[in-house]
Formats: C-alpha cells, structure tokens, sequence
C-alpha cells in the first residue's frame, strides 16, 4: 500500500501515514481482537507524573511490555497494574503491519491501547520511555477521526495539524520518531465502527535495544 509522506520539512522525514491501511473488515476483525484483549487486561487510568491528574485516555496494552504512568513515573511494566497478570499477546493482525511496515530488524514489544471517549484528548508529548528510538512507533486509528498534531523535535516549535481517520495506519519513524504530537480533539460521530462511540488508538512500540548480531549489521546498514 502507499504511504504518504506527511510534511516536507527534514525533520519530520519519516513520517508517514497509510491512509485507509484497514478497510471495513480488516478495521471489525482488529476490533475483535482489541476487545479480547480489553477483556483480559482491563482498561486503567494512568496518571500524570508530577501532579498526579488522571489522563482522560484510559488505556490498556499487549505484548510482553505495557506502558503505565503514575505519581512515580512514565515506564514499562510487564504486568498489568491492577492484576498483576502478564499483558496479552500482541494479535497477530498488528505483528503483520509492523513486519509490513516498521523496517526493523525485531519484533514490538508493546502495543498500547489508547481507549477516548468523546471528550478526551492527548497533550503534545514525544514518545521517548523506549531505549532504542531506531525503531518507529506505529498506529493505528479506529473509531472516530481525531484531530492529531505533529510538530519537530522541540515542544515550542511550530505544528501542524492532521484528521486521522479509522483504518489509518502513521508511522512515525526516522527524523520524526521525536517529534512532538497529541490529539487535540476527537470528532464525535464520524465513525459507526464503535458502538459506544469515541476512538481506539493502537501504538506497537520497540523498547529494549536487541543486542543480537543480525540486528547490529542492520543498524550499520541503516546507517551508511
Ligand atoms: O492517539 C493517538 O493517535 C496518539 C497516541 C499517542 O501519542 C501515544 O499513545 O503516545
Ligand atoms: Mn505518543
């Protein structure tokens, strides 16, 4: 399928989106499986480091890895907070679209599921808790459309504003894996896939830097 490149700029090389990557189908069949894993790790609210505010986006994740929030910190825990069980494996829809897509040597390690009810949003922030910002973070939007905004490497540069809609596949990878971004709003409606209505953001993540030889002779390719 063909990506489109984002934005011009150097900075934001990297940033792709696949526009309609899930048709229908594909988008109720990654549904089912996203809700099978809802069932098995329930959806919680993290909080903000410092002033310990509940995030409005209430989330859960799969894979070996799951990303969590709390008064002590931003992290990676391999159990679920309140279970204490291990995450659910990452669905075999999502391993597809990263080898497909990510370019990377290994496989994700975490997925985290994002769950907006209409109101929510996402402050701009960069995704920088994994150890190896090689690999790029890749989404996908189910659900309503957002409004996502993207800006380069420094939280006071100029953005830009996207519509990502459900089905959508961004890939934010190369110069624009530090990018700032957020969702600033969800447009309620726009989408019948849900019945409760709102949005579903899935991210697969690298966060462990693979140490194994197959992966260093990517990296020097990669890297001229
Ligand atoms: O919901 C989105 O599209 C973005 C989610 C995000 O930036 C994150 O989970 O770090
Ligand atoms: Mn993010």
């Amino acid at each position: 399928m063909k990506a489109t490149r984002l934005a011009d700029e150097a900075e934001l090389d990297g940033l792709l989106l696949f526009p309609g990557y899930f048709d229908a189908d594909r988008q109720q069949e990654l549904l089912a499986a996203v809700r099978g894993v809802i069932d098995e790790a329930p959806l919680y609210t993290a909080h903000m480091p410092k002033s310990g505010r509940p995030m409005s986006v209430r989330m859960s994740n799969c894979g070996p890895l799951g990303w969590f929030s709390d008064e002590r910190g931003y992290r990676y825990v391999d159990a679920h907070p309140c279970t204490g069980r291990r995450w659910p494996p990452i669905p075999d829809m999502l391993i597809a679209l990263w080898n497909d897509v990510a370019h990377y040597s290994d496989p994700p390690e975490a997925c985290l599921v994002n769950v907006y009810s209409p109101a929510a949003r996402m402050g701009l922030h960069q995704d920088r808790d994994e150890a190896d910002f090689s690999a790029p973070v890749v989404s996908v939007s189910l659900g309503d459309s957002c409004l996502f905004r993207v800006g380069g490497p420094t939280r006071s540069g100029p953005t830009r504003p996207y519509r990502l809609n459900s089905g959508d596949v961004l890939v934010l990878g190369g110069s624009s894996r530090l990018a700032f971004h957020g969702v600033d709003r969800i447009y309620a409606g726009t989408s019948r896939l849900l019945a409760e209505g709102g949005r579903i953001n899935l991210t697969l993540r690298r966060v462990t830097r693979p140490q194994h030889a197959a992966h260093r002779a990517a990296e020097a390719h990669h890297n001229g």
